[in-house]
């Protein structure tokens, strides 16, 4: 699902080079980050609020340029979306401008673009997933956790850390990524690949990339970010040797166990079991390889701790100058200190800086805080959200408190 992501601050803002996506990180870089416009998108197909994955930017993609004809076919789709029928692209000469434009950019077939961006639909329910409601409800931590943390999915997470453990444990060695987090991910992302989503792909990018719902706030924004995966579809199609109009995902276009967008595939998948092909449907090898060198990639470091509690007596009466960095790791221990935070022995003497996050509770009751580290910011370079970094964690601690019991028979 979409989710909100938070503000970071421009400060360490570095690189990312998300331009003008929504959702997407881009080359390699390191987080640090612009992130402060840019949702994260994740558009998990199991997790319910907010998830999205990760992605980098992609390569240009060229705006279409002629616009009368454009016009007409993009007021018969925006006509279209209050329908609830799919209706085809076959007649949009949007959706064909769009094609022309991804085949120059990537140096693909036009004609073969072109068919395919014909058998392409525009999906009304994914319009929906994606348009605001009238009346935003607030965030509670305590309803998400709820909603993510089911006995079912810690029971499911120990059988694949137990399933999975050698192939888990050579991540680990490789990218340092802890075993339980990268199952913590895919557990949140699809049930272990058991809810990898049935939008069709090619239809789910096509529609935000084409028909993107006027109310959002950041419509522009993400319309690109969807052309550019659109684009990066194709690409990997191409490369891939997919069918472009069989693979299914969730309703923003993540593929896969570990809901990979295209962009993000192209560039962070890897081949983890040896079989000369990435696979991050068919492969859990291939997945939990996948997961641990995107964290890698964003600076997941090796046998540090995610984040420390925050007893609610230990908070100052002020926490504005505490919450402006938001989650980025901003402040060193003694400087927390300083700002009337009380910490633990622990967090006291972390090696680096620390955020207070704050997870909402509804508007009800005070927000849940915890001080995260580098290693939960570079989870929410997954998915830009701390409800879902939390999620992962937290599932990634029960899954394993429960896989180190002694197995069922
Ligand atoms: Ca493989």
């Amino acid at each position: 699902m979409l989710r909100r992501s938070h503000p970071v601050p421009a400060m360490r803002a570095a690189a990312l080079l998300l331009l003008a996506l929504g959702i997407a990180c881009s080359l390699l870089l390191p987080a640090a980050t612009a992130a402060t416009q840019l949702p994260k998108r994740s558009a998990s197909a199991a997790a319910s609020s907010t998830p999205t994955k990760p992605k980098r930017k992609p390569a240009s993609v060229k705006t279409p340029g002629k616009k009368t004809a454009k016009a007409k076919s993009q007021k018969r789709h925006t006509a279209a979306n209050a329908t609830s029928k799919p209706q085809p692209y076959d007649n949009s000469s949007a959706a064909m401008q769009a094609a022309d434009a991804i085949a120059k950019a990537q140096q693909l077939d036009r004609q073969w673009v072109r068919s395919v961006m014909a058998q392409a639909q525009m999906l009304p329910a994914v319009v929906r997933a994606v348009t605001p409601p009238a009346q935003p409800g607030s965030r509670n931590w305590a309803a998400y956790r709820e909603r993510v943390m089911t006995p079912q999915r810690i029971a499911l997470g120990a059988g694949f850390l137990r399933e999975h453990a050698a192939t888990l444990a050579r991540a680990e060695a490789q990218y340092g990524v802890p075993p339980a987090i990268v199952a913590g991910i895919l557990g949140i992302e699809t049930i272990y690949g058991r809810n990898m989503g049935n939008f069709r792909v090619l239809d789910a990018l096509a529609t935000l990339a084409l028909d993107f719902p006027d109310s959002h706030p950041k419509k522009t924004q993400r319309q690109a970010y969807f052309l550019t995966e659109l684009e990066a579809y194709f690409a990997f199609c191409h490369s891939g040797g997919y069918d472009p109009l069989s693979l299914r995902g969730s309703y923003a276009g993540a593929m896969g166990m570990g809901q990979f967008m295209p962009s993000s595939w192209l560039q962070y998948a890897v081949d983890f079991d040896g079989s000369g092909r990435i696979d991050l449907f068919n492969s859990p090898d291939d997945a939990i390889g996948s997961v641990a060198h995107y964290l890698s990639v964003f600076q997941w470091k090796r046998g540090m701790a995610t984040h420390y509690p925050v007893a609610p007596g230990s908070l100052p009466a002020d926490l504005q100058a505490l919450l402006e960095p938001d989650i980025v790791p901003s402040f060193s221990p003694q400087q927390l200190e300083a700002k009337g935070l009380v910490l633990d022995p622990a967090a006291r003497s972390h090696p680096g800086l620390l955020a207070l996050v704050a997870l909402p509770m509804g508007d009800a009751a005070a927000p849940h805080y915890v001080l995260g580290t580098d290693n939960f910011f570079t989870i929410t370079r997954y998915n830009w959200s701390s409800q879902y970094a939390l999620a992962v964690i937290e599932l990634a601690q029960a899954i394993e408190a429960v896989a180190q019991l002694p197995a069922q028979p």
